[in-house]
């Protein structure tokens, strides 16, 4: 019955029958079709709302998500296929929008799934950049940047009528309102509002992703910022967030003002939640639009105290934005009289100078952040305790009620059902569907872990899923995986402290243990996705050492069967959704105490892969799900790390002098072998800088990391359903990492919706 009025729908939508209908017409009418049946789901707004501000949403394709969470998946896939038409195909067609560079903006798009899917009433407000983050591809073992194209004619996000005035630098401009409709799992459809100028001109992107930075009205939302490296850059950066709060912030006191407030009462209405420090500026532009509405600046600091909350995701002290009082005189002149006041008041709340706002004429935009809102929090449990014991001492001791933790999750909707069908139906053969709503129902799990059959049966999924992405991988990039091999998957963001380093000495290692006559245990095949930001130098010389490492394998007949690194080009969430299924060892190896939190741990551990880590993040709350039994721990503690920081007698000379092993991985950077297809530059200066530097210290955990990563793949190989069983374990234990856990945790101490 359903299937009938589906396919009618999607008939009359294309013109056509779906036989005679191309792809593209069929996608353009499920599309629209989808469209429709989501906004059907929109409810009434009642009660305080939420928005959730960020400069990015990794939100992947949407197709399959949007069928899933509408309930009609199978469906569709039914009548296309009694049309001869491939579901997978149409899947193929859709582009996907890289609006965030990783973590942040991934964990931001599982929330709104979530608040969705828990039927809460909230939207996101961001950016529509015209080519998100870069486009990845590898020449001469090096990364190649291009503009990443997704926006089209099928495109999700429908253009609206609305737009709000931004002053930008004194000059008027006004931001338009796009949007995609953002359904639940079985539940209710919230919006995701991205703003954009008309101005935007797509022809001024010359060589690569160059272009004229002084051109604001054209180029303002083009790319979404991968790093700050240069002036013109970060006045860029500063100008887009700008555009995001404000437009952002005069959404959301039109949309109270509709449903009836008074803006006294603004904190009844809305609940604004600040993704890091990149929408803070909302702080500042809310008092400043309260005060034109006639409202006093002490109550309107007030008023915004209640309504935001501030979520931290870094340590690193580098990634914390500080502005120059100069920048922001010069792109928001409005802003600064008010930044200023905010610093007073700052100031009078505690004679600590380290909590000031404004501090030798730079304006720290977290210290903005932690005072003027009612709630900061960190994203993982370790994380949150580094924070108040050190990164935010001070400012713990001012607000000790303020401080909480939420650790993150992930939605199981994208990340299991939709990503790991096979895995997805044997559960739900095992224990039903309920754990597609409520993830805790995966401990059911545990009374299959000593069933033979069970077991079995898991292993032939990770097989086959192993299979499928070998498929994946010849037809993207022409490379064949040894699929009888381990499969180890390092995929994340290129960068010093997530110890990309540490994977390539261990293959180094490898490869020279094999060339001495000692074969491993079982084959490996080490795979990495990771994007470097353009600037970020000794990131792309380590790209460079591993794609020129995976040539130096490829090309020794003896070492290729045991050893293969492959590197997938442009890691972005529809990769991902490939990768992770197909993983036995997940490698969260970053150095502890500086990894917030992670998600990728949690999305291996779900579709049952071991994780090989440090206690950092959210890993250590993993270990303390599945049992150390269940879990590869190595490397030094957190505590450990930071003592060597403060002490700052780290020198990583003593340690590559003092371990043969270590020395001989080291120096293999910059072997014949190595420069004979690499490029001497990139290698010496990688080398020069672990030999003398490190500051993400690999060197002191090598050992450890050799050590426990050899027995990994010593038991993958022994026991293969031991293994099977631990990777059962895991799953069983995934439940608490689901981000509808996560969402129910700020809407509990937080937002207070409903
Ligand atoms: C800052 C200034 C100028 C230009 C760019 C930036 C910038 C951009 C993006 C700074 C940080 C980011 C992204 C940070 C991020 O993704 N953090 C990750 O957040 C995840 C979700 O909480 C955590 O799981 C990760 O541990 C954390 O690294």
């Amino acid at each position: 019955m359903m299937n009938l009025e589906i396919e009618k729908q999607l008939t009359s939508l294309c013109g056509k029958t779906l036989k005679e209908a191309s792809n593209q017409e069929i996608y353009h009418a499920l599309l629209l079709y989808v469209q429709s049946e989501s906004k059907k789901k929109i409810q009434k707004e009642e009660g305080r709302k939420l928005y959730y501000i960020s400069a990015e949403f990794l939100i992947g394709k949407l197709l399959s998500n949007n069928l899933i969470n509408l309930g009609i998946y199978e469906d569709v896939k039914e009548i296309l296929n009694n049309s001869g038409k491939n579901l997978a195909d149409l899947e193929e067609m859709e582009l996907e929008p890289s609006l965030g560079n990783g973590g942040l903006g991934r964990l931001a798009a599982c929330f709104l799934d979530s608040i969705a899917t828990l039927n809460l009433l909230g939207d996101g407000i961001g950016l529509r950049y015209h080519f998100g983050l870069f486009h990845q591809n590898f020449k001469n073992n090096l990364q190649n940047e291009t503009p990443d194209i997704w926006l089209s004619d099928d495109c999700w996000a429908e253009k609206t009528d609305v737009t709000y005035p931004v002053m930008l630098a004194g000059k008027e401009v006004k931001a338009r309102l796009y949007t995609i409709y953002v359904t639940g799992y079985e539940g209710r459809t919230n919006r995701l509002n991205l703003f954009d100028l008309d101005t935007i001109d797509e022809s001024i992107v010359e060589e690569g992703i160059c272009f004229d930075k002084s051109k604001i009205l054209e180029n303002l939302t083009l790319f979404l910022y991968p790093d700050d490296s240069d002036e013109a850059g970060r006045l860029l950066r500063i100008y887009q967030q700008y555009l995001m709060v404000s437009a952002g912030a005069q959404l959301i006191l039109e949309e109270c003002h509709k449903r009836g407030s008074n803006y006294h009462d603004l904190k009844d209405y809305a609940a604004i939640q600040i993704n890091d420090t990149h929408p803070s500026m909302v702080i500042p532009e809310l008092i400043r639009l309260l005060e034109e509405k006639g409202i006093e600046f002490e109550e309107a600091v007030e008023i915004v105290e209640q309504v935001c909350a501030y979520t931290n995701h870094t340590i690193l002290s580098e990634a914390l934005e500080k502005w120059p009082v100069s920048s922001l005189e010069k792109v928001v002149p409005q802003l600064m009289p008010i930044i200023k006041k905010l610093d007073e008041v700052a100031r009078k709340r505690s004679d600590n100078e380290n909590t000031a706002i404004i501090l030798n004429d730079v304006v720290h935009m977290a210290h903005m952040d932690i005072h003027f809102s009612h709630s900061t929090n960190g994203v993982a449990q370790l994380h949150t305790d580094i924070l108040k014991e050190s990164e935010l001492a001070d400012f713990y001791a001012l607000y000790p009620d303020k401080f909480n933790n939420k650790t993150n999750g992930i939605t199981f909707r994208r990340w299991l059902i939709a990503c790991n069908p096979k895995l997805c139906a044997f559960i739900e053969s095992l224990i039903g569907k309920g754990f597609h709503k409520n993830a805790s129902e995966l401990e059911k799990l545990l009374d299959h872990v000593n069933d033979e059959k069970v077991l079995g049966e898991l292993i032939q999924i990770k097989k086959h899923n192993k299979h499928q992405l070998n498929v994946w991988m010849k037809k993207k990039q022409g490379i064949e995986l040894n699929e009888d091999a381990m499969f180890s998957i390092q995929s994340k963001r290129l960068h010093e402290y997530k110890r990309q380093q540490l994977n390539l000495l261990f293959l180094i290692h490898q490869y020279l243990e094999i060339k001495n006559g000692h074969k491993p245990s079982v084959p490996l095949v080490s795979i990495f996705g990771a994007k470097a930001a353009p600037a970020y130098t000794i990131a792309k010389d380590i790209i460079h050492a591993l794609l020129t490492l995976s040539n130096v394998f490829n090309e020794d007949e003896a070492v290729k069967k045991w050893l293969q690194i492959v590197m997938v080009e442009n890691y972005n969430v529809s990769a991902a959704e490939k990768m992770i299924p197909a993983c036995d060892l997940s490698e969260q190896i970053s150095l502890a105490s500086k990894e917030a939190s992670g998600t990728g741990n949690m999305k291996f551990m779900l579709n049952g892969a071991l994780t090989l880590g440090t206690m950092d993040g959210a890993n250590v709350e993993i270990a303390q799900a599945v049992g150390n039994d269940n879990i590869f721990i190595f490397g030094a503690s957190s505590k450990q790390v930071i003592e060597r920081y403060q002490k700052n007698d780290y020198c990583a000379l003593d340690w590559y002098e003092s371990d043969p092993n270590l020395k001989r991985a080291v120096d293999f950077i910059i072997s014949d072998e190595m420069l004979s297809m690499g490029n001497e530059e990139n290698l010496r200066r990688l080398h020069h800088e672990l030999i003398h530097k490190d500051w993400f210290q690999t060197f002191p955990d090598f050992n450890a990391y050799l050590v426990r990563k050899g027995q990994a793949m010593e038991e993958y190989s022994r026991d293969e359903k031991l293994w099977a069983k631990k990777a059962l374990i895991n799953i069983a234990h995934a439940g608490f990492f689901s981000s509808d856990r996560t969402i129910e945790e700020y809407n509990r101490d937080i937002w207070h919706l409903h």
